[in-house]
């Protein structure tokens, strides 16, 4: 049988945990950064046991084992974007920026780094411990293209309470001072807002407020993990950040619109709402 070989779509790593529910963490990734048109590599961070309820195990990856998937991946495959979501302790982020620095990932070289500072679910359970705080804003702020933090990641890294606008503005500035390239301060979390939900870039000098609907649903499990990834494809592809974030709230706009009810707790977002139902044309 004659094939047609594929073009090679861009190529993007997601440094993540995983979530056996399969809403958020390398779960979340593969299926934004597919529906988003490009090749997912993963570089697994820890094993977590999870359900719509909550976390109740958390088993990191050895640090070593860590930075060796991220190297062996960018030396034969290669990247045009990576992305980290659950990092799960200092010892791994030091060992994240030790294989980005031999791999040529991070600002001013030719990979893209997006960092997701994730320290707790969306419903708190908690995924980073607090003596980690420091290394992320250490080593691996310094090394990003751009940090795209929640109100709650906020607050434990910069100590700032977030309750409206004018503290969104003052925490991109603060966040901004840790050396990454662009600062998004996502606003899902700012209750002043009542019918939408403001983003908002820094890049130490202009600021853009990203404005979006808010829907009235809890099923928002992972929301910021398909961000992030849209964010990465974007960049994969050749976008500048602001064009990339752009993609990314559009694109995660659409995946809370399109959010499910799953078990007894919260609910995914749906990373595949663009994907048309193949499947409802019939067996041939
Ligand atoms: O959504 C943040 C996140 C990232 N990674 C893993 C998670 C979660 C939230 O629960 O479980 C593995």
């Amino acid at each position: 049988m004659e094939r047609t070989v594929g073009a090679t779509p861009p190529r993007v790593l997601t440094i993540a945990g995983t979530d056996s529910g399969g809403g958020a963490g390398a779960a979340a990734d593969l299926r934004a950064m597919a529906a988003c048109g490009v090749h997912c590599c993963v570089a697994v961070t820890a094993v977590t046991v999870q359900n719509s309820l909550g976390v109740s195990g958390v088993h990191p990856v050895p640090p070593e084992t860590v930075a060796a998937q991220i190297e062996t991946v960018a030396a034969d495959i290669g990247l045009d974007a990576v992305k980290t979501g659950m990092l799960a302790s200092a010892a791994i982020i030091e060992a994240v920026a030790g294989a980005c620095d031999r791999s040529g990932i991070g600002v001013g070289r030719p990979t893209p780094l997006v960092v997701d500072p994730v320290a707790a679910s969306t419903y708190g359970d908690q995924l980073l411990p607090d003596d980690a705080l420091d290394a992320f804003r250490a080593l691996l702020f310094p090394r990003a293209t751009l940090i795209t933090p929640n109100l709650d990641e906020v607050r434990l890294l910069v100590g700032v309470d977030v309750h409206d606008r004018a503290a969104q503005y003052d925490a991109a500035v603060l966040l901004h001072r840790f050396g990454s390239r662009y600062v998004l301060v996502k606003g899902g979390h700012l209750r002043e807002d009542l019918d939408s939900c403001v983003d908002l870039l820094y890049d130490g000098r202009t600021f853009v407020e990203l404005p979006g609907p808010r829907f009235d649903t809890g099923d928002t499990h992972g929301s910021g993990d398909n961000m992030a990834s849209a964010i990465a494809s974007g960049l994969a592809r050749g976008l500048s950040v602001p064009e990339a974030v752009a993609l990314g709230k559009r694109y995660v706009v659409e995946a809370v619109r399109h959010s499910y009810p799953l078990g007894a707790g919260h609910g995914p977002v749906s990373p595949l709402w663009a994907v048309r139902p193949w499947w409802e044309d019939g067996v041939p």
